[in-house]
């Protein structure tokens, strides 16, 4: 494998190889399930249904025609796609030959996707022709020309100038694999804090142990019916258990084209969806919709809300209106993921984010000082275990800031934990801004905002909101008067930021309040935004 991956410490390595990996490989798992499952549907989308022999044959059929246009084991490949069939064949194709997708989200725009094909020295770059309205081939002429490593544009659906998947699969071929259970086997986008998004590096072993713990403590099995309307290269809807976890137990997967209860009520109505994951602003959706509509949603029995907090309030509506066990689920694309139980009382499932998945998942509760805090006290979550990564990819000193020396990745969340090890999440000491359920990296907006000719300094902190739980604002010291908050939303539309990040609002002000460190202090600025939005209502 090629430098910039993180090395785990042999000891722990040794004893997560022992104790708790199953020394699969997602190809041999998809060989396994084919084996056994044959015709029986396995991913079905609006357009596609792909039974697990077809899931399986169109893998080895682009691995092979992947392998003929040169792609190789360890090359990287930014991956594009919408909630799609096509996600999952090249998906399993770059797995079974050893190549690395970058998951990208369908939002992401020029700055996102320049950075991460040159970052990852990608060979390739995977779309879909046209989605939600936007043209990705435009977007990838653009990145083409800035990124000399990247030889290939592959295209689903219209190529144009581009290759097209269509072509590449390679009929009837069958594919023998070359990866072991202890490759990695992609690189996963983090939610960031400092600057751009970082490259989380996720392996055979350690992600297909998350799917195991994930389906034993979710129930999934050969009869459920898993509905996907997050976009599926998110983490969560990805693993915990989402399509992942679906396949390896041998159910079936529906992928929703978006979260509306149009389309989402629609489909767990005819696929007798039995489990699905939102976010809380999806659930707020569905609980109001619910009052009027009348699909019948029997089939469902669990509703996963997560990625960001649920509030008490819409928690404790969510099982009367669906007729199911509600279950939390705080997780982070870095490993660990904590769910509440099926089982669990009402109070435990209303209040907490649930606990740790697997008996191995090491937690601290620290102060500023690294201090450990007592029980139910509030302090920063570091965790270890077996399958929560020990570096970024190519993370250099930032791997040193968000990792301890003994390899307790810092979670930057402020928690508090009960007796019986459950979380609730209190907080943040991250610079971030958690947009029902989407990450916005502060500082990566402040330093597009920074490239502005009218602005001196800016400062992007969160604000409440009913309905996302947070949404931005962005605080700006402008050079002169009379500087316009559309003028800079449209530089940064234009630069290629994704919409999400683009700040909900901006103040301007002639300074920053400073903590007694000279640094911006941002809890004033949140402060300060707060005030202002209460008297406004
Ligand atoms: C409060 N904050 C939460 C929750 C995540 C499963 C579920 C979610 C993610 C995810 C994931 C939260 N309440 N219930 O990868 O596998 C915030 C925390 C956390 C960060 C991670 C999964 N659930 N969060 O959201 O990598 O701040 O993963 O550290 O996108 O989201 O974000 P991400």
């Amino acid at each position: 494998m090629t430098s910039g991956f993180p090395t785990w410490p042999e000891e722990l390595f040794h004893f997560y190889e022992k104790e708790c990996w199953t020394n699969e490989t997602f190809g041999s798992m998809l060989k396994d399930r084919a084996k056994t499952y044959g015709e029986k549907i396995a991913i079905k989308s609006n357009t596609k249904e792909l039974s697990y022999r077809e899931l399986d044959q169109k893998a080895d059929e682009l691995a092979a025609g992947f392998q003929k246009l040169g792609l190789k084991k360890g090359d990287k490949v930014v991956l594009q796609l919408p909630n799609e069939a096509e996600f999952f064949e090249v998906c399993f194709a770059l797995f079974r030959l050893g190549v690395l997708p970058v998951f990208a989200l369908p939002s992401h725009r020029y700055s996102e996707i320049q950075y991460f094909c040159e970052f990852a020295e990608a060979a390739a770059y995977i779309i879909y022709d046209k989605h939600g309205g936007y043209d990705y081939r435009k977007l990838a002429r653009e990145v083409q020309k800035e990124t000399p490593s990247l030889k290939h544009v592959i295209v689903v659906g219209e190529a144009e100038e581009f290759l097209s998947l269509s072509d590449m699969y390679e009929k009837g071929a069958s594919f023998t694999e070359d990866v072991e259970p202890n490759d990695f086997a992609f690189l996963q986008l983090s939610g960031g804090s400092t600057g751009r998004s970082k490259l989380i590096p996720r392996m055979h072993n350690d992600y297909i142990y998350s799917l195991v713990k994930s389906n034993e403590i979710c129930g999934m099995n050969e009869d459920s019916v898993y509905l996907t309307v997050l976009p599926v290269a998110h983490n969560y809807p990805l693993s915990s258990p989402g399509v992942l976890g679906t396949l390896y137990g041998g159910g079936k997967v529906v992928l929703a084209r978006d979260p509306s209860p149009d389309e989402a009520f629609a489909l767990i109505e005819k696929e007798n969806v039995t489990i699905t994951g939102v976010v809380p602003p999806v659930v707020l959706i569905w609980l109001e919709a619910r009052k009027t509509r009348n699909e019948d949603l029997s089939s469902l029995q669990v509703i996963q809300v997560g990625g960001a907090k649920l509030s008490a309030e819409a928690a404790k509506r969510i099982s009367p209106a669906f007729g199911c066990t509600l279950q939390q689920v705080y997780g982070m694309a870095e490993g660990l993921v904590n769910y509440t139980r099926l089982h669990d009382s009402d109070e435990r499932v209303i209040f907490t984010q649930g606990k740790p998945m697997s008996e191995y998942d090491e937690i601290r509760i620290v102060d500023e000082n690294d201090q450990i805090v007592g029980i139910s006290e509030v302090g920063e979550l570091l965790t270890r275990g077996p399958y929560t990564i020990q570096g970024y990819y190519k993370g250099g000193s930032h791997n040193e800031r968000a990792f301890t020396k003994d390899g307790f990745y810092r979670t930057g969340d402020l928690v508090k934990v009960d007796e019986e090890g459950y979380i609730t999440v209190e907080g943040r000491h991250k610079d971030q801004i958690n947009r029902g359920g989407e990450k916005i990296a502060a500082e990566e907006v402040e330093n597009h905002l920074l490239a502005h000719e009218d602005v001196y300094d800016a400062a992007i902190v969160s604000m409440p909101d009913p309905f996302l739980g947070e949404r931005s604002c962005a605080y700006i010291i402008p050079y002169r008067e009379g500087v316009k908050a559309a003028s800079l939303k449209k530089f940064l539309k234009e630069i290629g930021l994704a919409a999400f990040k683009i700040p909900d609002r901006i103040e301007f002000v002639q300074k920053f309040p400073q903590t007694p460190l000279g640094k911006v202090d941002k809890k004033s600025l949140r402060q300060m935004i707060e005030e202002k939005l209460n008297q406004q209502t």
